[in-house]
This record gives structure tokens, C-alpha cells and sequence, in this order.
């Protein structure tokens, strides 16, 4: 694993749709510098650097006004990569961490101090070495008193093994790219059904509405995913986000433009209302709820 690895679209196109103003991307990463920021000697990719100027670039570019940073696993439990991109947005992003399961509290109102707002529990098994459950609740009892949500990375196959588990989470939880569904099933099949149910069981449960050029094999425009997620947004408008996923970690096989990514909204979220809370009210609910008025 020497090569350094290149998953982002060198000139992604200008976007048709205009994001609301205030707009968050909630679901994005850095990747270095390294030579500042090394990787994980546990991480199962090596990509080539993609820095915070980088991101708040494409922010700019695609009609965006803040970030959601979450901590990749190719940089470990070491946060100080996403820190160093909050602290070089002015204010305009916030973030996700992954941490160790001892970290005390101090550290932790260290990580808030930095922006951070959630904690990752990823259980994707091409990504991370384990990923131990009752740490991870101890983990979620300690953030509660910080006002943090927890977000977990998981496939559809494991949420009913993992039922107990998200029941026993104190914190909202915000299930990232909706649990990684099958969109051909469409939006009756087996895998949207049992994300209904998860979201049915609890108010406080959240999805990211992410990632068609992860989930739909048809490829651009993503119809399977526009088929699929589109009636999950009108019926849970208030429990959603969005991201473009920069710089979309794993898919250097089939990079997505993140334009056309921004363009596949309004076939999600149809109306200027709808778009509103996917974009705006939702995410700044979570993430900086004190400039809510
Ligand atoms: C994503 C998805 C992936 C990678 C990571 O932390 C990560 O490395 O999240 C993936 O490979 O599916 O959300 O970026």
C-alpha cells in the first residue's frame, strides 16, 4: 500500500441547482497534509492529500457555506487533520472525530473546544480492524453531557445484528449514507424497510441522504438513488442531511463530479422547503445550533 491513491474529480463541474443560502455539506473529509498530518499506520487506504484549502475551494465552488468534517479512518483516532481544517474555516465548519475508547472527559472538551460535535463508530469491515459495542456505548454515555450525537457507518445487512446496540445509544444517532441501502430494490424493498423501522423506533435518529455514486451501480444520473431516497426525504424532512462526501474515499474507480453530486438534490428534495431543511435548518440543528434565532 505505497501508491498514493486519487478519489476526487480534478475539475468538478459548476452545479445547475443553487443550494439556500447558509447551505452545510455534512458529510465530507481531509486527508492530510501528510507531512504535517501522517496516516494511521491501521489505515486500509493511503491517499494522496486533500487539504482544507482544497475543500473550502470546492465549498465555494459548488454554492456552499459550511462543512461537516468527518474523521476518516485512514486517519485513526488521531484528529488533529480534521481540527487543523476547522480551525482554518473561519467559523465554517464543524466535525465528526473518532476517538480511543479510554479518552476522558477533558479530552473530549478538548475535541469540543476544536468544533467537534459527534463521535464515528464505523463498522465497515474494509475500514476498521474492530469495532467494539459496549466501548462504544461507554463512549456515548461520556459525550451525552457535551450535547454531541453519535454517527455510525453501517450496511444494511447489519442493522438488525446491531438493533440492540443503536437502542442502547443515549445520544442521537445519525446513520451515515442511510445504512449503504440497495437503491435497486427501490423505495419499498428490504433495505429501506428496515431503515424505516430503525427511524420509526426513535424521534432522534437521523440519515444522510449521501453518496448515489456509492449506492446506485447504475451509475450518473443515479435513478435508483433519486427512486429510492426521494420518498425517505418527504417522509422524515426534519431527520435529514446531505453531503458530497469529498473527497469520496475508495471510489478512485469511479470518481464522481461533485457537481452533478449537487445537482442530484433537487430529484431528493423537490421543493425549496424540502431543500431547506436538507440543507440548512437540519444540519445547523445539529451541528451549530447556537446561531439558530
Ligand atoms: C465515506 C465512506 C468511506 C470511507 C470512510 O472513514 C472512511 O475512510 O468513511 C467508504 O470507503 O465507504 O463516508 O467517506
Amino acid at each position: 500500500m505505497n501508491k498514493r491513491i486519487v478519489s476526487w474529480h480534478a475539475d468538478p463541474s459548476v452545479p445547475t441547482f443553487k443550494p439556500p443560502p447558509g447551505a452545510v455539506d455534512a458529510h465530507c473529509h481531509v486527508f492530510g497534509p501528510m507531512s504535517q498530518f501522517p496516516f494511521s499506520p491501521k489505515a486500509k487506504y493511503l491517499p494522496e492529500d486533500a487539504t482544507p484549502k482544497m475543500l473550502f475551494s470546492l465549498r465555494d465552488r459548488l454554492g456552499f457555506s459550511r462543512n461537516v468534517i468527518v474523521q476518516a479512518s485512514c486517519h485513526g483516532t488521531d484528529n488533529a487533520a480534521t481540527l487543523n481544517a476547522i480551525a482554518q474555516s473561519d467559523g465554517k465548519a464543524r466535525g465528526v472525530a473518532v476517538v480511543e475508547p479510554e479518552i476522558n472527559i477533558d479530552k473530549l472538551r478538548m475535541l469540543h473546544e476544536g468544533g467537534i460535535r459527534g463521535v464515528r463508530f464505523n463498522f465497515l469491515k474494509r475500514l476498521v480492524d474492530d469495532a467494539p459495542k459496549d466501548k462504544f456505548i461507554e463512549i456515548a454515555e461520556r459525550v451525552e453531557s457535551l450535547g454531541w450525537h453519535a454517527v455510525v457507518y453501517l450496511e444494511a445487512e447489519l442493522l438488525a445484528e446491531l438493533r440492540s446496540f443503536l437502542d442502547a445509544i443515549p445520544v442521537p444517532i445519525v446513520v451515515d449514507h442511510m445504512a449503504r441501502p440497495d437503491v435497486t430494490q427501490g423505495p419499498d424493498g428490504p433495505d429501506m424497510r428496515a431503515l424505516r423501522e430503525l427511524l420509526d423506533s426513535r424521534s432522534d435518529i437521523w440519515i444522510k441522504a449521501t453518496c448515489p455514486d456509492r449506492l446506485d451501480p447504475s451509475g450518473p444520473p443515479w435513478a435508483a438513488f433519486a427512486g429510492a431516497v426521494a420518498p425517505l426525504v418527504a417522509d422524515y424532512p426534519d431527520r435529514c442531511l446531505w453531503g458530497t462526501d469529498w473527497p469520496h474515499p475508495n471510489m478512485q474507480n469511479a470518481i464522481p463530479d461533485d457537481g452533478k453530486i449537487v445537482d442530484m438534490i433537487p430529484r431528493i428534495a423537490a421543493t425549496a422547503a424540502l431543500q431547506q431543511k436538507l440543507l440548512v435548518d437540519n444540519p445547523m440543528r445539529l451541528y451549530w445550533p447556537e446561531l439558530i434565532e
